[in-house]
């Protein structure tokens, strides 16, 4: 079979980023992420399931084809060539593929990892990215108590009590929810709960320097480095000093030829 190379935009930089691979994953890749730009998500789940036929694993699929698909239309977006019902749309059928790969994504469960409760903030509704998190985090072995979208601080405390969490993951996608972090994080320690949960930070406009200064204990650019995050987080040589999921990924990463 001849390789082929596909154009994608980085659902995570909104930079472009060429893949290489098989005709036939290249050619699935391609029809999921039309499907998903163009907001049919009845096609959705069967694409989805085609393109794990090829041989690409779960991951390959949500990061390369679901949300590839929703990373061209978010681009439209930005440069006002596209609306909210468009959006809303492409968001709608993103998701219609998220019940195929789950089982797949959270089939290699290790041993509990921690209790998270996982919640986009108040006066924010954008939840496909912290469902990818929740998502991925089940798979690492972390028990996820998703709390949805809009999320006030009295809410986040009563989950965190109720369910004993050991992690705090809030997500904003909006300049003006990301203060809600901030808010969250001071009713924590008004409620004398600060010390007794960890605080992870993120959402695409949350940098990780804006999370440390609110207080965060880490922080995190997307999903896979979430995990690695809350990993740090739960172990026992954590030293109490913020986690950078970004620097993670970049100390495991192999050194650049030079
Ligand atoms: C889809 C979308 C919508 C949909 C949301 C549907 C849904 N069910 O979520 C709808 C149409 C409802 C919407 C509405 C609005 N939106 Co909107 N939306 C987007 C869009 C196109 C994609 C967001 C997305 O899903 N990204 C894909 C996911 C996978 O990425 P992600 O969310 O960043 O998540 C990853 C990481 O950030 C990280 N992560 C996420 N959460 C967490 C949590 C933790 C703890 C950690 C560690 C990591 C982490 O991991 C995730 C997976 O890798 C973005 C543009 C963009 N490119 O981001 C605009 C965008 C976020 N929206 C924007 C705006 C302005 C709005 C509106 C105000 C528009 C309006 N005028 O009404 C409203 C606000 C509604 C509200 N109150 O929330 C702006 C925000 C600008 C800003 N910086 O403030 C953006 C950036 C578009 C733009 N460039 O103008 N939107």
């Amino acid at each position: 079979m001849t390789t082929e190379i596909l154009s994608i935009i980085d659902p995570v930089t909104g930079g472009t980023r060429e893949i290489s691979g098989p005709s036939n994953q290249i050619a699935a890749l391609r029809e999921l992420i039309g499907l998903v730009e163009r907001g049919d998500h009845n096609k959705v789940p069967t694409a989805t399931e085609k393109a794990l036929e090829t041989g690409l694993s779960a991951l390959e699929v949500l990061m390369n084809g679901l949300q590839a698909g929703l990373a061209v239309v978010g681009e439209r977006f930005k440069r006002q060539k596209a609306f909210i019902p468009e959006v809303l749309m492409t968001a709608r059928a993103m998701k219609a593929g998220m019940p195929v790969l789950k089982p797949l994504l959270t089939a290699t469960q290790g041993k509990p990892q921690g209790v998270v409760v996982l919640g986009t903030v108040k006066g924010d509704l954008h939840d496909v990215g912290r469902g990818i998190v929740g998502t991925m985090m089940e798979g690492a072995g972390f028990q996820v108590h998703d709390v949805g979208v809009n999320v006030a601080p009295e809410v986040f405390i009563a989950k965190i009590k109720e369910v004993n969490a050991d992690i705090i993951g809030m997500s904003a996608l909006l300049s003006t929810t990301m203060m809600m972090q901030k808010a969250t994080i001071q009713a924590l320690r008004d409620a004398g709960m600060r010390d007794t949960v960890k605080v992870m930070s993120g959402g695409a406009p949350v940098t990780a320097a804006f999370a440390e200064e609110v207080g965060a204990d880490g922080w995190a650019p997307d999903a896979l480095t979430a995990v690695e995050a809350a990993k740090v987080l739960m172990g026992t040589d954590w030293n109490g000093k913020f986690v950078s999921g970004a620097a993670l990924s970049r100390a495991r990463a192999p050194a650049a030829a030079c």
